[in-house]
């Protein structure tokens, strides 16, 4: 087509020709070095970001010993043992703790200090209260006879002593717990965590603590999720509060009622609050 017929007809008469774009003039040198001008403007290559592939989240469903990262802080360890309790023992526990434990609400404060009561029921044994989500719960110091039994068998099992423990009854599905690591100062560095589930299964989730350099976005952690049945005993040992964290999500199909024993060593605080991170 003719350089006329391009150009639009203007009262009569031919418009004036198209400005044509000057070229770039780009010789190999400067793609080499990343750069180049074009007319007044300078024009610069940066290299794209890597793409970052988000990890398949892992499944731990058999009984063993599985570290589950080394560093930065050091190893992360857990120790799944389903069947820790046989069913008709898991089953005379459960109906056991459902009906006699001290079971309440807690109501928590979130950091700008607005209160909520904690989605699930709680109550705790120990000698010292225990503060999470800037609330304390006072210590029951009296353990009813089958909390004993099971603290006894889980030390046996674990070769750890234990003086606290935290129970928590999910009434149904949407009881839950949010990501948090169980890592308050009076629990000590590299605190190890005996957890026991009776009741309906629910699914345990970790995830990585993000490297520094992702400020806090979760998207590209490792993550971990565990199916926690009636009877199982996991032992979280090592680095897993400092460098991962842990929920029990809302589950949004039928949910019978589930009881979760947490035991813990605490010691007195030389300063006060602590404030339970994370939550
Ligand atoms: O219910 C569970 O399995 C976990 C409870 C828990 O993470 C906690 O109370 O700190």
């Amino acid at each position: 087509m003719s350089d006329k017929r391009q150009r639009a007809r203007v009262q009569g008469s031919w418009a004036k020709p198209l400005h044509k774009p000057q070229q770039p003039t780009v010789s190999a040198q400067d793609v080499q070095s990343g750069s180049w001008k074009y007319g007044a403007r300078s024009f610069e290559f940066n290299q794209p970001d890597p793409i970052r592939e988000i990890p398949a989240e892992k499944v731990i469903e058999n009984a063993g010993d599985y570290e589950i990262s080394q560093g930065p802080t050091g190893v992360s360890r857990l120790r799944l043992i389903p069947g820790f309790l046989q069913q008709e023992e898991a089953d005379w526990m459960f109906s056991k703790l459902l009906a006699e434990l001290p079971w309440s609400q807690k109501t928590n404060y979130r950091m700008m200090g607005d209160a909520y009561e904690e989605p699930r029921l709680t109550c705790w044994y120990g000698e010292l209260p225990y503060t999470y989500s800037r609330s304390t719960m006072e210590a029951n110091a009296q353990w009813p006879p089958v909390l004993s039994t099971l603290h006894l068998a889980v030390e046996q099992k674990s070769g750890r002593t234990f003086n606290s423990l935290l129970c928590n009854l999910y009434r149904d599905g949407k009881d839950s717990i949010g990501w948090h690591s169980d890592s308050e100062p009076s629990l000590g560095p590299q605190p190890t965590i005996a957890s026991l589930s009776l009741g309906d299964t629910r699914v345990f989730s970790l995830r990585k603590q993000p490297l520094p350099e992702d400020n806090g976005d979760y998207t590209y952690v490792e993550s971990i999720r565990i199916p926690l049945a009636h009877g199982t005993l996991l032992l979280m040992e090592g680095c897993t509060q400092e460098d991962w964290q842990h929920q029990v999500a809302k589950e949004y199909h039928d949910r019978g009622p589930r009881i979760n024993l947490t035991f813990r060593t605490m010691s007195p605080e030389p300063e006060s609050p602590s404030w339970r991170s994370v939550r």
